[in-house]
C-alpha cells in the first residue's frame, strides 16, 4: 500500500481546521496509519524544506512553520502521493479550485495551511524526519495489543 506525509501547516491547526482538513483525506479514502501535533524546531523545518533553502522567502517559510504547533500524520492508500496532492490544490491558493483544501481553507502562498509530499521518495524521507523508526516501519495489521487481566 502506498503512503504519504501531510502536515497540516501552524495556521490550520490555530484556526481549528484539523477535524475538516482530516475529514477531507479520510473521506477521499484514505486511511490514517499515524498522526502526531507537535511544536516542530528551526533546523527540523529547515530539513524539511532543505530543497527550497535558496529561495528567498524561506527564512519567513521556516518562521511560519515554527510559528505553533502542526499536526503531521502518514496516510496510506492507492497512489497516497498523487491523490494527497489533487485533495491539497496547487501550492499557491490563489490557483487552487474550490473543492480543494487551499481552493476552500486558504488565502495565500505563505499560509497554504497544509503540505503533502510531492513524490514517494520524498514521502518516505520525510516520514523519517517527522515520526520515528518504529512509526515509519509501520507495519499493517495494526499489532493487537493484549489486554491485561
Ligand atoms: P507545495 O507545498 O505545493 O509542495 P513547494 O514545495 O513548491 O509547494 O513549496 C513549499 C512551500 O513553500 C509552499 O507550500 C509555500 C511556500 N512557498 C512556495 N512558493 C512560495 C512563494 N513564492 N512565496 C512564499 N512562499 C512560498
Ligand atoms: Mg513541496
Amino acid at each position: 500500500m502506498d503512503r504519504t506525509f501531510v502536515m497540516i501547516k501552524p495556521d490550520g491547526v490555530r484556526r481549528g481546521l484539523t477535524g475538516s482538513i482530516l475529514n477531507r483525506f479520510e473521506q477521499k479514502g484514505f486511511r490514517l496509519a499515524a498522526i502526531k501535533l507537535m511544536h516542530i524546531d528551526r533546523s527540523l523545518a529547515e530539513r524539511h524544506y532543505a530543497e527550497l533553502k535558496e529561495k528567498p522567502f524561506f527564512g519567513e517559510l521556516v518562521d511560519y512553520l515554527t510559528s505553533g504547533e502542526v499536526c503531521a500524520m502518514i496516510l496510506e492508500g492507492e497512489h497516497a502521493v498523487a491523490n494527497a496532492r489533487s485533495v491539497i490544490g496547487k501550492t499557491n491558493p490563489v490557483e487552487a479550485v474550490p473543492g480543494t483544501i487551499r481552493g476552500d481553507f486558504a488565502m495565500d502562498v505563505a499560509s497554504n495551511v497544509v503540505h503533502g509530499s510531492d513524490s514517494p521518495e520524498s514521502a518516505e524521507r520525510e516520514i523519517g524526519l517527522f515520526f520515528d523508526e518504529q512509526a515509519a516501519l509501520y507495519l499493517f495489521p495494526t499489532p493487537q495489543v493484549a489486554a491485561s487481566d
